[in-house]
C-alpha cells in the first residue's frame, strides 16, 4: 500500500494549497485576506515584494515532512538555502500553529491572516527573507551558500536531529555550497544525527538557467555520487502523482538513514554511509500564472519574485491575481472564521515537534553551561623581563585541551581549524582529542578518528558555518584561524553578528554562546609566510557590526607587553587599519619576549586570555562573537 491513501493524499494536498495561498497573499494583499469578495485594487500592497519562484517548492517539501515526523515521530528542523522564499516559511510555521503562539496578534483567523500578509516584508513588519523572527529558523539563506554548512554544524553531537537542508540549483553554484557536500566526510553515524539535502532544481535562478538545472540527471548523479550520496531523483509537475512519488522517497531516505544509524550504533563504525539526497526537478513558481503577457512564466526565471506585477494598475493582471489565488479555493481550507480546517491542520506534528517549535532551532533552550577552566591556570610566571620566550596561543591549547575533557560527557565543545591545529601551537588539544576524519585511516596518520572533536577543514566557510550551525543549536565552540584568512568568511561573521543582533530583542529567542573566533598568525609576524598572508581586515568588520548593542561585534586585543619597540613602530605604523587606535592585532604564533614592569601592570587579564562560554558583556542575553 502507498504511504498516502486517498484521504491524506487529498489532505496533504490541501495543506500544500493553504501554504501556497499564504503565500501568495503575503507578497500581494493588505485586506480581503481570504478574498469574502472580488479583489479591488486598493487591497494590494503598495508595493510588491518578496519571492514566489522558490515558494511552492519549499512549501511542497515542509508539507510532506510534516508527514514524514508525525508517521514516525522525528525530531526535525528544517533549513531553506533559498531563505528568499520568506512567505513559504512564514506560511507553513503559521499553519502549523507556531506562529500564533509566538506572536498571539497573527491569530488563527481572518484578522490574523491579514496581519500575516499585511507585516510581510513592510516597514515595521517582518523580513521577506526566513530570519531570526521567523520560528524554527536558524539558517537566514539570504546570503546564499551556508545552508548545507549550518546543517552539518547543527547535526554534529545531536544524534537524534535529522536536518532537512533545502538547497537552491543556484545556491549550489556558490563556492561554499560547493564544497559543503563533503560535511559526510566529518558525519559519524554512531555520535552525530543526519542531514538529508535536498536539491531543489527547480532549473533556474534570479533570470537565467542554472549549471545543474540544465545537467543530464546522469551527470548531476556522477558529481554528487563522487560526493558519497545515494542520490534519488524525482521530477514532475502533476501535484497528485507528485505527492505519491515524493511521499514514498521520503520513505525510502528515512529508512536509510536509520538503518545506517541503528547498523552503526549496534555494531560499531564501518565507515562513512552513503547517505541519501534528493534530487527534486519541479518547476519554479510552480502553480503560479503560466503566462503574464504573452510571456511563459511558471517554470521560468520569471517566476522568481512578484510573477504578475501590475495588478493595482492593469485590471488583467488583477484578474490573473484573483484566479490564481482562487486556484487554491481558499474557502474549502479556511472555515468562515478564517481558520484552518481541522481535519488539514492535523497534518501537522503536534508541539516541539513541529518544525517551528523544534527547541534545536532555539539552541539557548538545550544549552549546558561549558565548563571553562580558569585562564589564569595558564599564565606564565615572568621571573625576569625578557629572559624568556613563549608562545601565547600555546598557553591556549592548553586550556582547550582541558575544556575537552572537562566537557567529555556534554559533548558539547569542538574546535573547528582550516588544518591549521599545530601551526597555531594549539597541538596540546591533540593529547586528548582528534582530528576528525569518517575516511579510512592509516598508520602514518597523526590523530585522525571518526570520533574526534578537531574540526579541521581547508575551508574557512565550512568550519564558521558548522560552528554556526553548532552554536546556534545550542553548543559551543572555536574557530581559529590565520587573521587574514579569517576574511574569507568575514561576511559570514558580520552576517552572524547581525542574526545576534536581532535575536536579542525577541524575547523567545533564548541566548547561545558566543561566536569565538581566534585570529593568529598576524599581519606583521609572519615568518616563513609573507605578503600573501597579511591581511588585517576581519577586526574593521567587528565594528560594523553590532551597532545597537556594542558587546556582539567584540574585539579582544591581547595585550602585546612581549613586543620590542621595532615591532610597536610597525604596528603604530598599521593604525589607520585599527579601530582602537593602537593598532594591535593578535595573536602571534610564535615565541616571544615576554616583559615585566609598566607593560605588565597594562595587562588586562581577562580581555581575551579567555574562552567566552557566553559573551560576559551581552549581560544574561549572552551570544556574542569574540575575535581574539
Ligand atoms: C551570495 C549571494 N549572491 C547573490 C544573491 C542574490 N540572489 C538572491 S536569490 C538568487 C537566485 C537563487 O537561485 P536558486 O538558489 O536557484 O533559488 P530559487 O530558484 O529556489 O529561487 C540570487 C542570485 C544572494 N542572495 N546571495
Ligand atoms: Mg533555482
Amino acid at each position: 500500500m502507498s504511504t498516502l491513501d486517498q484521504t491524506r493524499l487529498n489532505l496533504i494536498h490541501k495543506y500544500w494549497n493553504a501554504a501556497n495561498y499564504l503565500t501568495v497573499g503575503q507578497i500581494y494583499l493588505q485586506s480581503n485576506p481570504l478574498l469574502k469578495e472580488p479583489l479591488r485594487p486598493e487591497q494590494i500592497k503598495p508595493r510588491l515584494l518578496g519571492h514566489w519562484g522558490t515558494s511552492p517548492g519549499l512549501s511542497f517539501i515542509y508539507a510532506h515532512l510534516n508527514r514524514l515526523i508525525q508517521d514516525n515521530d522525528i525530531d526535525m528542523i528544517y533549513l531553506a538555502g533559498p531563505g528568499h522564499g520568506g512567505p513559504a516559511i512564514l506560511a507553513n510555521v503559521y499553519l502549523e500553529g507556531t506562529y500564533s503562539e509566538i506572536y498571539p496578534e497573527v491569530s488563527e483567523d481572518t484578522q490574523g491572516i491579514q496581519r500575516l500578509f499585511r507585516q510581510f516584508s513592510t516597514p515595521g513588519g517582518v523580513p521577506s527573507h526566513v530570519s531570526v523572527p521567523t520560528p524554527g529558523s536558524i539558517h537566514e539563506g539570504g546570503e546564499l551558500g551556508y545552508v548545507l554548512t549550518h546543517a552539518f554544524g547543527a547535526a554534529f553531537d545531536n544524534p537524534d536531529l535529522i536536518v532537512a537542508a533545502v538547497v537552491g540549483d543556484g545556491e549550489a553554484e556558490t563556492g561554499p555550497l560547493e564544497g559543503s557536500w563533503k560535511g559526510i566526510d566529518f558525519l559519524n553515524p554512531i555520535r552525530d544525527g543526519a542531514v538529508l539535502p535536498i536539491l531543489h532544481l527547480n532549473g533556474y535562478k534570479i533570470s537565467g538557467p542554472t549549471v545543474l538545472g540544465r545537467e543530464s540527471d546522469e551527470r548531476v548523479k556522477m558529481l554528487l555520487t563522487g560526493h558519497g550520496y545515494d542520490v534519488h531523483f524525482l521530477e514532475g509537475d502533476d501535484p497528485m502523482q507528485m505527492h505519491l512519488a515524493f511521499a514514498e522517497l521520503l520513505d525510502t531516505c528515512y529508512a536509510k538513514i536509520r538503518s545506517y544509524q541503528e547498523d552503526a550504533r549496534a555494531n560499531g563504525f564501518k565507515g562513512r554511509p552513503n547517505w541519501p539526497m534528493i534530487v527534486l526537478r519541479t518547476p519554479k513558481g510552480w502553480t503560479g500564472p503560466k503566462e503574464v503577457d504573452g510571456l511563459p512564466i511558471e517554470g521560468t526565471f520569471r517566476a522568481h519574485q512578484v510573477p504578475v506585477a501590475e495588478v493595482k494598475t492593469n485590471p488583467d493582471h488583477l484578474k490573473i491575481l484573483q484566479d490564481w489565488m482562487l486556484s487554491y479555493k481558499p474557502g474549502e481550507l479556511f472555515d468562515e472564521n478564517g481558520r484552518l480546517h481541522p481535519e488539514i491542520a492535523a497534518l501537522a506534528p503536534k508541539g516541539k515537534r513541529r518544525m517551528g517549535a523544534n527547541p534545536h532551532a532555539n539552541g539557548g533552550k538545550l544549552l549546558v553551561e561549558l565548563d571553562i577552566p580558569p585562564f589564569t591556570d595558564y599564565a606564565i610566571e615572568v621571573k625576569k623581563p625578557a629572559t624568556e620566550r613563549h608562545e601565547s596561543t600555546r598557553q591556549i591549547g592548553k586550556m582547550m585541551r582541558d575544556i575537552f575533557t572537562r566537557n567529555k560527557e556534554q559533548q558539547n565543545f569542538r574546535l573547528f581549524c582550516p588544518d591549521e591545529t599545530n601551526s597555531n601551537r594549539l597541538g596540546d588539544v591533540f593529547t586528548v582529542e582528534n582530528r576528525t576524519s569518517m575516511e579510512p585511516t592509516i598508520s602514518i596518520d597523526d590523530h585522525v578518528s571518526p570520533f574526534g572533536r578537531v574540526m579541521e577543514v581547508l575551508s574557512e566557510h565550512l568550519c564558521h558555518g558548522w560552528l554556526e550551525g553548532y552554536l546556534l543549536t545550542g553548543r559551543h565552540g572555536l574557530f581559529a584561524t590565520y587573521e587574514a584568512f579569517a576574511l574569507i568568511s568575514a561576511s559570514m561573521t558580520v552576517q552572524h553578528t547581525k542574526w545576534l543582533e536581532e535575536g536579542i530583542k525577541l524575547p523567545w529567542r533564548v541566548p547561545i554562546s558566543s561566536l569565538n573566533i581566534l585570529l593568529t598568525s598576524t599581519a606583521w609576524r609572519n615568518d616563513h609566510n609573507g605578503f600573501s598572508h597579511q591581511g588585517p581586515g576581519l577586526s574593521a568588520h567587528l565594528p560594523a557590526t553590532g551597532r545597537e548593542l556594542p558587546a556582539l561585534g567584540r574585539r579582544s586585543l591581547f595585550p602585546q607587553p612581549q613586543l620590542r619597540e621595532s615591532d610597536r613602530d610597525r604596528q603604530a605604523a598599521a593604525a589607520p587599519m585599527a579601530h582602537d587606535g593602537g593598532g594591535r592585532r593578535a595573536l602571534h604564533t610564535r615565541p616571544v619576549d615576554l616583559a615585566l614592569g609598566e607593560q605588565r601592570r597594562k595587562f588586562r587579564a581577562g580581555r581575551g586570555a579567555g574562552l567566552c562560554g557566553r559573551y560576559p558583556d551581552a549581560g544574561d542575553r549572552g551570544g556574542g562573537v569574540v575575535a581574539a
